[in-house]
């Protein structure tokens, strides 16, 4: 028996799985088990991403654990497999507080919780809510109702009514989150394994992203701290490749310098990839980077039109762009410059820019990475959509994928998208470079 079963859904199809879940840890799910086991309770992990038969594997681990709390997470693309997992949670584990998170639920809980197999939505950072959680259901059956009310950072059914309570400042020292508990993973599937999250939140407001609203303010970890974990997955892991999955990596120049000069005097010998922007593309910095193992610099452009990438709220220059590609190739390593199509401003001129920059910038040696711009919950793009004039087709949330144009713009159709991305993928075959897949 386990206090509490942690459940990572399966993607909505083969490919979806093989392209992007089969790749890399689920690092929310490894820090809440890390949080729980910390406070006395004891967890599993399953991961029905690298599962061979998810359903079977689902029902042995709940019959196996018996857990009085089962939290599942999701994004939009596999909420409909997440809600599965709770109808199953709920028919084989009938006693457990069925909880939801993750960036989808932490958005749509009304709606989540309209599914009478989900009882609780933690929305947003989660670590200290599932160990408060598993408390309220000491209380009682289900959670009583009290304890409930009392959890901040939760959307619950109070009778019938979906209510949520005060929200939870996110944990403003980093530090003192425990790290994620690899060891509860299923290491050995993963094709990517070797991921790490340096820091939360990011400082600037991109309207196509959630990632100033769901995680805050930018939240450096402290350079001792990141290289304790990189010493963890270096040594008990036995990982060489690394994957910096923050948001942006080097948004402080000195932080970086600690990591990277950490990691060189700690003999570490690794290789990563990570993301920063343009703006922040500095000699110094990518001096840095090269010395501590770094062979790939991700790199968000959006649009080849400058007021375009006004209008995103980028805050960024396409002299920078460019400048961030000599400075980056100039020191031998990749730059990886991700575009989206399908901003609400852009125009088939603007759609014209975008292929000649990522062209000019594949001429100069770099990689260029393509995708839909998709207005996820949450995103100032979905919740101003209408006056930005953005129409929202989707049939299903499986439809939010960036490869599938769910929306269309004042200018664009969907099959204009459809033709932008597939003119791209088009053009890196014809010379010759398979095209690029992102960090996030
Ligand atoms: C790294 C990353 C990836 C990596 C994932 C690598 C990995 N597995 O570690 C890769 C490249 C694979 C990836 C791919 C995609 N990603 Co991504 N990705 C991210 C990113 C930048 C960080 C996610 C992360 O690991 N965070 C760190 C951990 C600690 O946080 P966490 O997982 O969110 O978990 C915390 C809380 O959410 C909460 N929580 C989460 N689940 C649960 C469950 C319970 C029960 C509880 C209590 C709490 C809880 O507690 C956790 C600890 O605090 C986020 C942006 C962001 N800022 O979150 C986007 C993001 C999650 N990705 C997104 C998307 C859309 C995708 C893709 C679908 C893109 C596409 N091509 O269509 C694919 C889908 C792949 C997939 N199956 O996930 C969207 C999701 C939006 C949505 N509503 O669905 C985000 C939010 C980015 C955005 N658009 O703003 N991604
Ligand atoms: S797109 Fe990148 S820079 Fe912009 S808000 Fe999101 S994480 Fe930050």
């Amino acid at each position: 028996m386990k206090d509490v079963l942690l459940v990572n859904p399966p993607m909505w199809s083969p490919s979806a799985q093989a392209a992007f879940n089969g790749l890399c840890p689920p690092l929310g799910l490894g820090y809440l088990a890390a949080s729980l086991l910390e406070a006395g309770a004891t967890v599993e992990i399953v991961d029905l991403a690298v599962a061979p038969e998810p359903r079977a594997a689902l029902a042995r681990a709940l019959e196996r654990t018996r857990p009085r709390l089962v939290g599942i997470t999701s994004i939009s693309q596999n909420y409909d497999l997440a809600l599965e997992a709770a109808r199953a949670a709920r028919a084989l584990a009938p006693e457990a507080l069925v909880v939801m998170g993750g960036p989808h639920a932490s958005y749509c809980w009304r709606e989540v919780l309209s599914n009478r197999e989900v009882d609780v939505v933690v929305c947003f950072e989660g670590e200290r809510t599932i160990v408060e959680l598993l408390r309220a259901v000491d209380a009682g059956r289900r959670g009583a109702a009290a304890a409930l009310a009392e959890t901040a950072g939760i959307a619950w059914r109070d009778g019938e009514a979906a209510v949520q309570t005060p929200a939870r400042p996110p944990e403003t020292d980093l530090d003192r989150l425990p790290h994620p508990a690899r060891h509860l993973l299923p290491m050995a599937r993963y094709g990517r394994p070797g991921n790490i999250m340096t820091s939360r939140g990011c400082p600037m407001k991109c309207i196509f992203c959630i990632s100033s609203t769901y995680e805050g303010n930018y939240r450096p970890r402290g350079a001792e701290d990141v290289l304790a974990e990189l010493e963890e997955l270096r040594f008990v892991w036995g990982l060489r490749d690394l994957y910096f999955i923050d948001n942006v990596f080097t948004v402080d120049a000195d932080r970086v310098r600690a990591i990277c000069r950490g990691i060189v005097e700690a003999e570490l010998e690794i290789r990563f990839d990570c993301v920063s922007r343009a703006n922040l593309v500095t000699e110094e910095l990518v001096g840095w980077l090269r010395a501590a193992g770094c062979q790939r610099v991700e790199i968000g452009v959006e649009s080849g039109s400058q007021e375009v990438i006004e209008q995103l709220r980028k805050g960024i220059t396409l002299d920078q762009v460019r400048r961030a590609a000599e400075i980056t190739l100039g020191q031998g390593l990749t730059p990886m410059f991700t575009f989206q199509v399908g901003a609400p401003f852009d125009t088939p001129e603007t759609l014209e820019a975008t292929h000649r920059l990522a062209a000019e910038l594949r001429a100069k040696g770099a990689v260029t990475f393509f995708s839909i711009m998709t207005p996820f919950p949450g995103t100032p793009l979905a919740l101003e959509a209408e006056a930005l004039g953005v129409r929202i087709h989707a049939r299903a949330w499986r439809d939010y994928r960036t490869s599938n144009p769910i929306s269309e713009t004042r200018c664009l159709s969907r099959n204009d998208l459809r033709r932008a991305l597939y003119r791209e993928t088009l053009a890196q075959l014809q010379e010759g470079i398979a095209p690029g897949m992102g960090l996030s």
